[in-house]
C-alpha cells in the first residue's frame, strides 16, 4: 500500500514544515488537511490566507519574507480601492486577487471549496494532496474588551495587540469534514500536526465534529511539531491565545491541549527539560531542532520527523 503522510496546517510555520517534507519524502505521498478558521470576505472575494499559503509554498511562489502572498506581487489594485475610500487593511496582491477571483467565482458557480482547492494546486503544479478541513464556514472569532472580531480584523487590522479574553469557531459544530478528510486520516501512515498556531490554526480543524475522533481511532501515529519554543511562540500571537484558553505558553501546554489523542510531540533542544513532563503525559518526546530559520532546517526538521515515525 502507497504511504501517506497526512499533515494539519495552518499558515506560516506549516508551509516552512510542508516545503521541507517535500522535499524528504515524494510530495505525492503528502496530504494536507489545511485550517479554514482564517477564511473571510474581503471586497466580496473569499480569501482563504492558510490554502494560499499553503498552496503558494508548495508551488514555489510564496512570499517568504512576509510568509503570505505571492513573491514579487504588486498591489495597484490595493491603491485603486483605496483611491475609492474601501478599507485596505487587508493587502490582496495583483497576482494573489486572481486566485481570489477565481475561488469566489467557481464557488458562486456551485463548486465547493476541495474543488476548487483542487483545481488551484493542479493549475499550479502542486503534487501533494490539499484538503480544507470543511467545505461549510468555519470562522474564528476573538473575544476582546470591546466585543468579538473575526479572525482577520484582530489578527491583520489590530495587529493582534488587543487583549484576547477567549477564542470561538463559528459554525463548527454544524460543520462536517470535507469530503475525504476523515478517510484520509483513518488510511494514514503518519499523521503530523505542522508548528501552526494551536488556538488559531489547529484549533478550528479539530472543532470540526469527527476530526479529533478520527486522530483518535486512527491506526496511524499523530505526531505534532511544537510552535512553541523557550516559552513563546515562533510567531504570532499563539502565545495570548494560548494563555486565554487558561494553557501554559509552552511545549507542555501544546501537549496537554492534543494529549487525547497524540502519541508524539517534537520539541525544541531548548525545551529539553520539559521532555520528562511531557513523557509523564503518556506523550513521547522527541527533542529535535525546530527553529526553520532555512531551507536546510526545514529539510532537517522533516527528516527527523520521518524518521521517528518509520521507528
Ligand atoms: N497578513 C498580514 O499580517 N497582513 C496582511 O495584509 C495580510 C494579507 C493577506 C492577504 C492574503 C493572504 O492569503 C494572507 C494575508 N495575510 C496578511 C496573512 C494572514 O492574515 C495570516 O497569516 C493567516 O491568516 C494566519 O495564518
Amino acid at each position: 500500500m502507497k504511504s501517506i503522510i497526512v499533515a494539519l496546517a495552518g499558515g506560516t510555520g506549516a508551509a516552512k514544515f510542508l516545503r521541507g517534507l517535500v522535499a524528504v519524502v515524494p510530495p505525492e505521498q503528502v496530504a494536507v488537511i489545511v485550517n479554514t478558521g482564517d477564511d473571510a470576505l474581503v471586497w466580496g472575494l473569499h480569501v482563504s490566507p492558510d490554502l494560499d499559503t499553503v498552496t503558494y509554498a508548495l508551488a514555489g511562489l510564496l512570499d517568504e519574507a512576509k510568509g503570505w502572498g505571492v513573491r514579487d506581487d504588486t498591489f495597484r489594485c490595493l491603491a485603486a480601492m483605496a483611491a475609492l475610500g474601501r478599507e485596505t487593511w487587508f493587502n490582496l496582491g495583483d497576482r494573489d486577487l486572481g486566485t481570489h477571483l477565481f475561488r469566489t467565482e467557481r464557488l458562486a458557480a456551485g463548486r465547493s471549496l476541495t474543488e476548487v482547492t483542487e483545481a488551484i494546486r493542479r493549475a499550479l503544479g502542486v503534487r501533494s494532496r490539499l484538503l480544507p478541513a470543511s467545505d461549510s464556514p468555519v470562522a474564528t472569532r476573538v473575544l476582546t474588551p470591546g466585543g468579538w472580531l473575526g479572525f482577520q480584523e484582530y489578527f491583520v487590522r489590530e495587529k493582534a495587540r488587543v487583549e484576547v479574553l477567549d477564542v470561538a469557531y463559528g459554525g463548527a459544530e454544524t460543520a462536517s469534514p470535507a469530503p475525504g478528510v476523515l478517510e484520509a486520516i483513518h488510511a494514514a501512515t503518519a499523521v503530523v500536526i505542522c508548528p501552526s498556531n494551536p488556538i488559531t490554526s489547529i484549533g478550528p480543524i479539530l472543532a470540526v465534529p469527527g476530526i479529533a475522533e478520527a486522530l483518535a481511532s486512527t491506526p496511524a501515529r499523530v505526531l505534532a511539531i511544537s510552535p512553541i519554543v523557550g516559552g513563546a511562540p515562533v510567531s504570532g500571537p499563539a502565545g495570548k491565545l494560548m494563555a486565554a484558553k487558561g494553557l501554559p505558553v509552552s511545549a507542555l501546554g501544546v501537549a496537554q491541549l492534543y494529549r487525547p489523542w497524540l502519541d508524539v510531540l517534537a520539541l525544541d533542544r531548548q525545551d529539553e527539560r520539559l521532555a520528562p513532563d511531557v513523557a509523564a503525559l503518556g506523550i513521547a518526546p522527541l527533542v529535535t531542532g525546530t527553529l526553520m530559520t532555512d531551507r536546510r532546517a526545514e529539510a532537517a526538521l522533516a527528516r527527523a520527523v520521518v524518521d521517528r515515525l518509520a521507528s
